[in-house]
């Protein structure tokens, strides 16, 4: 009886945001004041890492915890049904709590928990009243069987709904899907990648670009409806639609994109063909003032970070992009307009659903990660990881090709060396870049006899650093260390 009160109010709550559009669902603005009270780096930087599996399981962890919640009021209302409502009203406070705190709240967001919450009282009412009906007459019996069964059919019904009635996500991938933008998809650069099957693309497709952020709903923004704010200190506020960023000048650029979160060896980065504007003409327009040293950038789902005006005005490709490889953005990465900036990890640069960009100091706010004990500034630390070959494989003894991907974006990349066991390092065969914003494929051949194996990379970029074997953690600001992968032959 709980159990199928639970699930209505859920189901119910469910169709009345898909109905009303509203941003969240009830147990998914829970699920994100989860993730927002999380204490500490270390949770934090868990949620980081795993990012895009937490976000189902978590879901689903509130979902389980609601209907057990719900159980539990069942089994209090069939002795004292004042209580079971009781437990039901608390449930309800807690999630509005959730809700009111979350970002693009409105008083309209109220209105699926509100109904939710009326679902279960009445249901609840409804059933425990059935209940408590003489169970010696069969009528009434029949009477509560069909009425758990028809609230459990209807359940499902919304709850199915809900999934599928006029969700703003459909309407936004329309309006992608009919946009033409001046863009082009961009060309890999002769002699970008040295033949050397295993090796990732020089550049990564759309679809399997990492992908990072706090969003449990990828956010649905109407292009029509999308403004970018730009305030603070600065000599006149300018504020763009969609169409007025569109009228610029557009800045096509190879830029890999790299995540703080990354570990040595790690898959969080990807390369590709970014057209945008650039931030430091609007800036100008706007009118930076002298004393003014960061921008604080603001998603569409509240997210924030904190990024240097040097880095956005010094001369380097600072977009404001709005394709990827050709395409719109894909809503995951951003759309309809994003940040990216070479040289900086994501976390302090590339907002996704970007709509504010405040101009103001470092030390008058704190950002998004920031807050939970990562650096303000987040400068790519340079880096190289060995792809070819996989680390545990068997390869054949004798002649064994190597190669990877070695990274230091805005600074570039100056050499790759690689050492079989404790041998003397190599210098390795790089592929031609476009600049220093990319990463860089290296190459390489080693004899190895058979037995095992320990195949090391270190890169040396155009600033002179050598990589450190000093191994540090992702958090605060990147890890660092040299990759090595162990390998038989035989
Ligand atoms: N709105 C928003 N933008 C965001 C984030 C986020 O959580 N929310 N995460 C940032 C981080 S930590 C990274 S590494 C990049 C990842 O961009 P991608 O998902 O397109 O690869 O987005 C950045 N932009
Ligand atoms: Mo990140």
């Amino acid at each position: 009886m709980g159990l199928v009160t639970a699930l209505a109010g859920i189901a119910a709550s469910q169709l009345v945001t898909a109905v009303l559009r509203t941003r969240v669902t009830p147990v998914q603005a829970v699920a994100e004041s989860v993730i927002a009270l999380t204490p500490g780096p270390v949770a934090e930087a868990l949620i980081h890492v795993v990012g895009r599996n937490d976000k189902p399981i978590l879901v689903a962890g509130v979902t389980v915890v609601v209907v057990l919640l719900g159980v539990a009021a069942g089994l209090l209302a069939g002795r004292r049904p004042l209580l079971g409502q009781l437990l039901l009203a608390a449930l309800g406070v807690v999630a509005l709590a959730a809700e009111v705190s979350r970002p693009g709240f409105t008083p309209v967001s109220v209105l699926p928990l509100a109904i939710g919450v009326l679902v279960w009282v009445v249901v609840l009412d409804f059933l425990t009243t059935a209940a408590r009906a003489r169970p010696t007459l069969v009528e009434s019996r029949r009477r509560f069987v069909l009425g758990v069964g028809g609230v459990a059919v209807a359940a499902v019904l919304a709850g199915a709904g809900g999934r599928f009635v006029g969700q703003a996500r459909r309407t936004v991938e329309s309006a992608r899907r009919s946009l033409r933008l001046p863009v082009s998809r961009g060309a890999v650069p002769q002699g970008a990648s040295p033949p050397l099957p295993g090796v990732t693309p020089w550049r990564v497709a759309n679809a399997d670009f990492y992908r990072i952020d706090t969003a449990l709903v990828v956010p649905a923004v109407d292009p029509a409806q999308w403004r970018l704010r730009i305030h603070g200190m600065v000599d006149k506020e300018v504020t763009l639609t969609f169409e007025d960023l569109l009228k610029r000048q557009l800045t096509q650029a190879w830029v890999t994109l790299c995540c703080v979160s990354n570990p040595v060896g790690g898959d969080l980065i990807g390369n590709a063909w970014w057209s945008g504007v650039r931030v430091a003409d609007l800036l100008a327009e706007a009118g930076v003032h002298a004393d003014a040293d960061a921008v604080r950038q603001t998603s569409h789902d509240g997210w924030t970070c904190g990024t240097p005006v040097e880095a956005l005005t010094d001369g380097r490709n600072a977009l404001l992009a709005v394709a990827m490889n050709g395409q719109p953005l894909p809503l995951e990465h951003g759309f309809p307009v994003r940040m990216v900036v070479p040289g900086l990890y994501g976390y302090v640069s590339a907002t996704k659903w970007v709509t504010d960009l405040e101009v103001t100091r470092f030390e008058r706010f704190s950002a998004y990660w920031t807050e939970r004990g990562w650096s303000p500034r987040g400068p790519v630390k340079t880096e190289s990881r060995v792809e070819v070959p996989r680390n545990g494989a068997q390869v054949r003894a004798g002649s064994v090709r190597v190669g990877g991907h070695a990274w230091a974006q805005h600074t570039g990349i100056a050499y790759v060396e690689y050492r079989l066991d404790g041998g003397p390092w190599t210098r390795a065969d790089l592929g031609r870049v476009p600049g220093r914003d990319t990463w860089v494929q290296w190459s390489g051949t080693v004899h190895a006899g058979g037995g095992g194996h320990t195949l090391t990379v270190r890169a040396t970029d155009r600033s002179g650093y050598t990589q450190t074997a000093a191994r540090a953690d992702v958090v605060p600001n990147g890890a660092t260390g040299w990759h090595r992968v162990d390998f038989s032959a035989a």
